[in-house]
């Protein structure tokens, strides 16, 4: 990476060399500067030195840095040509700098200089985009409205960290100079929410989305079924929802989402380029399906509702065909809410579901999703059944797993089965940092932040060829879960590490590099209210 040498003027270098580093980087930065570049963990507030391009995360393919750095000011506009969905990435940029910078920002197609945002055809992908940086202004430049959405998070992050704040801050508002080229390496960079163990209203969901996007996730995986709720509303069997969704771990009220709820979060998540992925997990942890409706139990006996947090105690009854007309009318309505490609049909934890039970539901199921008009995705012991063709399968085991597990799963990656990478003891957002962690749970180990940014999806699992590794996802499972506080702490700061796995070229990787990276963003969480853990890994800035 290009951007690699401005950062080797850090740390180890001698101190002639590292003199010379700032120099350079100071008559770069347009010597706005007395010399004061930042240092490692140099806090962005209190010294005019712009935020250096490579300073970001997820880490950029490429940086070139040069050339004078551009100043926002009260004259600013944000340039956008004349496609709805350019205007509408303008207003969300203008929405992010208004509150701090105290400026118009106005959103127009007319003027020079500013801020400039346009789509047009390059080596740019469906997701990336290129960030051009100099005296007169900055330029965004995309493909697709995704990428310019994109650039606009990697700028966001290349301003201060008072433009976060939500009251007007002093400045200056410099963007420092050169060029950005950046591209992800894989399509799949997911988050999980669990909203079954607890409920989350939908403003906590779209408070999450918001976060999500900072790192350029770009998929919202929602676990909107487990033994303790069931959270969507499905017209054809009311009760799920009215009944399934009127409790949650530890006895709380719980809740559902209505389908306009539903219809909202899908919306906002668009507004930030995120798709929603649902899951309905079947034939296994369906205690609040099984609860609502006597009938799909083999004894035609409904179970109380549970609130506890054991797994694997539950299945849906393989042999009935009520099932299956359960499964059709589920699948059906919650296709036609949602506009994403993908339906999750879980598959996790089967335990109470004879192995030869699981074969046939999967098969009977999988050609249900297809029917319509969604790709299948399953937790990994779907490898054990027949995955449909196209499936993908979300891998979720531990360094421990067994090389037969670990067997099949490659097995059917090189058969055709894509993979999504959450390995538990590295993804899982869940599991507590350290023994002092006060939330969380720690069945896969103590995952601190760099276990969890410190693996390679592209070989992570043996056998695997590197096409059928699509992304990575970090699931954040709620047992211990209740507000946006608990889900605050428990992603930061590990979740920007897993959308750096999925965003950044291998080439980029590098802890000691990350971590200096990691510690910028603790002024930006505080500036937006979000709560973190202080990882003693990560030399955060003083206050
Ligand atoms: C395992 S991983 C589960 C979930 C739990 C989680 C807690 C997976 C597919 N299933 O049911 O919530 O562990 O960490």
């Amino acid at each position: 990476m290009k951007g690699a040498r401005v950062r080797r003027h850090h740390g180890t270098t001698p101190r002639t060399t590292r003199l010379l580093g700032s120099l350079l980087l100071v008559m770069a930065a347009g010597a706005v500067t007395l010399g004061a570049s930042p240092g490692p963990a140099g806090p962005d507030r209190g010294t005019a030195a712009p935020v250096p391009l490579d300073r970001v995360i997820p880490a950029p393919a490429s940086v070139e840095p040069g050339g004078s750095p551009y100043r926002i000011t009260e004259d600013t506009r944000i340039r956008v040509d004349g496609s709805r969905e350019t205007r509408r990435v303008g207003a969300y940029l203008a929405d992010v700098l208004r509150p701090s910078t105290g400026y118009r920002l106005p959103v127009t197609e007319h003027g020079r200089g500013g801020i400039r945002l346009r789509l047009a055809k390059g080596p740019f992908g469906a997701e990336g985009y290129r960030l051009d940086s100099g005296r007169s202004g900055v330029t965004l430049t995309a493909a697709e409205p995704a990428g310019l959405f994109h650039g606009v998070q990697t700028l966001r992050q290349l301003l201060p960290a008072a433009v976060e704040k939500d009251s007007v801050q002093p400045g200056p508002w410099l963007v420092a100079g050169g060029t950005i080229e950046d591209t992800p390496r894989y399509a799949w960079r997911g988050a999980m929410l669990d909203v079954s163990r607890h409920f989350f209203t939908v403003d906590e969901v779209k408070r999450y989305i918001d976060q999500l996007a900072l790192y350029k996730i770009n998929k919202l995986h929602l676990h909107l079924s487990d033994d303790q709720g069931w959270r969507i509303a499905v017209d054809s069997w009311p009760r799920l929802a009215t009944y399934g969704g009127s409790t949650e771990v530890g006895g709380g009220p719980g809740g559902y989402y209505t389908k306009a709820d539903y219809k909202e979060i899908v919306r906002h998540a668009a507004s930030r380029h995120l798709e929603v992925v649902p899951e309905i997990d079947m034939p296994g942890h369906t205690n609040a399906a099984l609860a609502s409706y006597a009938e799909l139990n083999c004894d035609g006996v409904a179970p109380p509702l549970y609130t506890g947090i054991a797994v694997g105690f539950s299945s849906l009854c393989v042999g009935k065909e009520i099932t299956y007309d359960f499964v059709d009318d589920v699948v059906r309505e919650l296709a036609a809410l949602t506009p994403g490609r993908y339906l999750h049909i879980g598959g996790d934890e089967a335990h109470s579901t004879p192995h030869e039970d699981y074969v046939k539901f999967m098969d009977r199921v999988q050609p249900i999703v297809a029917k319509y008009g969604k790709t299948v995705i399953g937790w990994h012991q779907l490898t054990g059944a027949d995955p449909a063709k196209g499936a993908l399968a979300q891998y979720w085991g531990l360094d421990g797993t067994s090389g037969q597990e670990k067997e099949q799963v490659a097995e059917a990656a090189r058969n055709g089965t894509g993979l999504i990478l959450s390995p538990a003891d590295r993804s899982y957002l869940d599991m507590k940092y350290d023994a002092n962690t006060p939330l969380g749970l720690s069945w896969a180990g103590h995952v601190e932040v760099r276990r969890s940014y410190d693996w390679d999806p592209g070989s992570y699992l043996p056998g695997v060829p590197a096409s059928a590794v699509r992304g990575v996802e970090a699931p954040l499972w709620t047992e211990t879960l209740e507000n946006s506080a608990h889900l605050e702490y428990m992603a930061f700061p590990r979740l920007p590490g897993v959308a750096e796995l999925g965003w950044s070229p291998a080439a980029t990787h590098d802890w000691e590099d990350y971590r200096v990276r990691l510690a910028a963003q603790g002024p930006r969480w505080d500036a937006l209210g979000i709560g973190y853990h202080k990882s003693p890994q990560v030399p955060w800035p003083n206050e």
